[in-house]
């Protein structure tokens, strides 16, 4: 998969050199370049935000550097060695929620392109115009506000590349976590058996599989139920068993 990343902090994506999307990186999986947005403007003072129209706090992103960044990292014709378009996304709270579906969805594209707006937000009409030649999608990590997209593109690169074929030494891994059915993750334990008084719980060292997995997925739904009830109210009722019903 490739990825370019439009900041006017460079510096913030250093991490992606690390542990495992540094290796994905490494290997070819994943092929990753930041840019700085000011390397799109021309004034002195390499401006890239405003004042906004119709008043109200703080500045708005200049759409001319939005421009000419899109334009160089998404040329409008496809080119001979066959390169598509890549999706845009706008880190924003204001954006469609953030889920692992959507992260499914963009570890299935070949191009992703991040613009990280800083500020109040980018001009409303970089995202029309790039929308006339390419996908564009604004996308929220919650109901909170941040600086800017930044560190959302990092929180999203991340939930993307684990899911990229071969970046993930166990592919088990995927299917067990946390919201992959819908419920979050039972409670893990390793050794020491014992610690500080507290027991590992004893069906986790019968042997029992049939137990275990029964003992997990009661501990699943009663720590959704706590915690996330919206996800209990969003279940299938065709996925749940007798057991389940019974509890
Ligand atoms: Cl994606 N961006 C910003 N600036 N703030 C956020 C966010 C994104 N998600 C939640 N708050």
């Amino acid at each position: 998969m490739r990825v370019d990343i439009v900041s006017i902090f460079p510096e913030y994506f250093a991490p992606l050199d690390l542990s495992l999307i540094g290796k994905a990186r490494a290997n070819g999986t994943l092929r990753l370049a930041v840019h700085d947005l000011r390397t799109w403007t021309h004034d002195v003072h390499r401006t890239v935000d405003d004042t906004p129209y119709g008043g109200g706090p703080g500045m708005v992103m200049r759409p001319e550097p939005w421009g000419e960044a899109l334009d160089a990292l998404a040329p409008g014709e496809l080119s001979p060695d066959g390169h598509t378009l890549p999706r845009l996304l706008v880190p924003s709270p204001a954006g469609v929620p953030f889920t692992q579906a959507l992260a499914h969805e963009l570890a299935a594209e070949s191009h992703l392109l991040f613009a990280c707006g800083r500020y109040e937000g980018i001009d409303q009409r970089v995202l029309d115009h790039a929308a006339t030649r390419m996908p564009v999608t604004e996308v929220s990590l919650g109901d909170y506000v941040l600086f800017g997209g930044e560190v959302a593109v990092l929180v999203i690169l991340e939930a993307v590349t684990r899911l990229l074929p071969g970046v993930l030494g166990n592919a088990g891994s995927l299917d067990e976590e946390s919201h992959a059915h819908g419920l979050l993750e039972a409670p893990l334990y390793t050794k020491p058996a014992s610690w500080r008084g507290l027991d590992v719980p004893e069906v986790l060292r019968s042997g029992d599989h049939a137990r275990i997995d029964r003992w997990r997925r009661d501990e699943s739904l009663l720590r959704t139920a706590a915690r996330r009830p919206d996800m209990i109210g969003a279940l299938a009722p065709e996925t749940l068993d007798k057991r389940d019903r019974a509890t």
